[in-house]
C-alpha cells in the first residue's frame, strides 16, 4: 500500500471537486503543500537526475547573471518539454525581470523561475464542479496514456469523499479494456455499465448516464478508446460519444478530461491540439510525472490552446493521483536539488 493510503490528500480533491473535506478519521493533518512537494520530488530523483540535473546545477551554483545562466535556464527548459514557443517566452520575462534589478544570481533566478510557471498554469485553480444531477466527466486521450488507471483512481477518491460514482466502458474496441476497467471498479468499489466487445460506445455511454441517474450516482465517468483503425476514426467516434452523452442528460459532458503522458514529450501538444478539434476538452491529466519529471509540455499546452491540468498521476497505484498544484509541479522540476546532486 503507498503512503498516500488512507485518506491522505482528499482535502486537496474535495477543493478540486468544491465538496466539503471529510474529517480525518485518524486525526493525522493534512499534508501541507511542501509534503506534496517533497514526496513528488522523490518519486523523480532519480530518473530526473539523468536529464536535467547538469542545467539546474549550473542556474543554482551561479552567483551572478551571466549569459551561460540564461543558456542552461533556455536548455533547463526545453529539456523539460516546455517547447520553443513557451520557452521563449518565459526566459523574455525573465530577462525583463533581471533587466530591472530582481533577478541578481542563479538562486533569485531560480525564485523567478518557479513564480512565472505558477503564475503561467494556474491564473486561477481548477475545479471539476460536481452539481445535483449527476456530473459527468468524459475521459479522452491516446492508447496508453493511462485513462482507465486515472479513471479508477479517480473513482476511488470521489467515493473516500462520499459521491455515489458510476463508470461507463466505452473503450469496446479492445476486450481487455473492459476487464481492465471492471478490476478498477472492483477495487474502487464502484458500479460499472458495460457491453461486449465492439458494442457502440455512444449506447454505452448513454447507458452509463441513464444508469447513473436512476441510481442517484453523484459523478458518471466514461472511459474510451484511444486507438481505432484511424486517427479520422478516433475522432469522429469521440464526437459521437459526446454528442449521446448530452442526448441522455442535458448539459453532459459537463467535464472531458485529455489524458497526457508525460513521458511522450512535445507530441502532447499534437495530441490536445487533434482531440480539442473534435471534443471541447475541459482539463488535463498529466500522468506518469513519477517516470520523468518533465512535464513542461502542460505549458505549451496551455499557452497554445488555454487548457488548464487538473490532476496529475505519479504512480500506479490507486492513491497515486492528486490535483494539480502548479507551485509543487514548477518545484519539483525545476528546483535545486530535484536533479538529486545540485
Ligand atoms: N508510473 C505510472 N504509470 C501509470 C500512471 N498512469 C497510468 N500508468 C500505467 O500506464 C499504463 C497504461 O495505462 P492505462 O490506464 O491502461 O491507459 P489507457 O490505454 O489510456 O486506458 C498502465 O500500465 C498503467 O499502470 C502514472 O501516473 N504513473
Ligand atoms: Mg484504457
Amino acid at each position: 500500500m503507498s503512503e498516500a493510503a488512507g485518506g491522505e490528500g482528499l482535502g486537496a480533491f474535495a477543493e478540486l471537486f468544491g465538496l466539503a473535506a471529510p474529517e480525518p478519521e485518524d486525526h493525522r493533518p493534512e499534508p501541507s503543500r511542501r509534503g506534496l512537494f517533497r514526496r513528488l520530488r522523490e518519486s523523480i530523483a532519480s530518473s530526473q537526475s539523468q536529464a536535467i540535473s547538469p542545467q539546474l546545477a549550473g542556474i543554482y551554483q551561479s552567483t551572478m547573471v551571466t549569459d551561460d545562466l540564461w543558456d542552461d535556464l533556455e536548455e533547463a527548459l526545453i529539456m523539460a518539454d516546455c517547447g520553443m514557443p513557451a520557452t521563449m517566452d518565459i526566459v523574455e520575462t525573465l530577462r525583463e525581470e533581471a533587466g530591472q534589478g530582481r533577478i541578481t544570481s542563479g538562486t533569485s533566478l531560480g525564485r523567478a523561475l518557479t513564480d512565472e510557471i505558477t503564475r503561467r498554469l494556474s491564473p486561477e485553480p481548477p475545479r471539476i464542479a460536481l452539481g445535483d444531477e449527476p456530473t459527468v466527466i468524459l475521459v479522452v486521450g491516446v492508447n496508453g496514456s493511462g485513462k482507465t488507471t486515472t479513471i479508477g483512481k479517480l473513482a476511488h477518491r470521489l467515493t473516500e469523499l462520499g459521491q455515489k460514482v458510476v463508470i461507463g466502458a466505452g473503450d469496446t474496441f479492445r476486450a481487455a479494456a473492459v476487464e481492465q476497467l471492471a478490476v478498477w471498479a472492483d477495487r474502487a468499489g464502484v458500479d460499472i455499465v458495460r457491453q461486449g466487445q465492439g458494442a457502440d460506445p455512444g449506447a454505452v455511454a448513454f447507458d452509463a448516464v441513464a444508469a447513473g441517474r436512476a441510481r442517484g450516482a453523484d459523478v458518471v465517468i466514461i472511459d474510451t478508446a484511444g486507438r481505432l483503425q484511424t486517427q479520422h476514426n478516433l475522432m469522429e467516434e469521440l464526437r459521437k460519444v459526446h454528442g449521446v452523452t448530452g442526448k441522455a442528460m442535458e448539459g453532459a459532458p459537463h467535464h472531458v478530461l485529455l489524458v497526457i503522458d508525460s513521458t511522450t514529450g512535445q507530441n502532447g501538444l499534437s495530441q490536445a491540439q487533434l482531440f480539442s478539434q473534435s471534443v471541447p476538452v475541459t482539463g488535463l491529466v498529466l500522468t506518469k510525472f513519477d517516470g520523468v519529471a518533465r512535464g513542461g509540455i502542460v505549458l505549451a499546452i496551455e499557452r497554445e490552446l488555454g487548457i488548464p491540468v487538473a490532476l496529475m498521476g505519479v504512480g500506479e497505484g490507486i492513491d497515486d493521483l492528486q490535483p494539480f498544484d502548479a507551485r509543487a509541479f514548477a518545484e519539483a522540476i525545476f528546483s535545486p536539488g530535484s536533479g538529486g546532486d545540485a
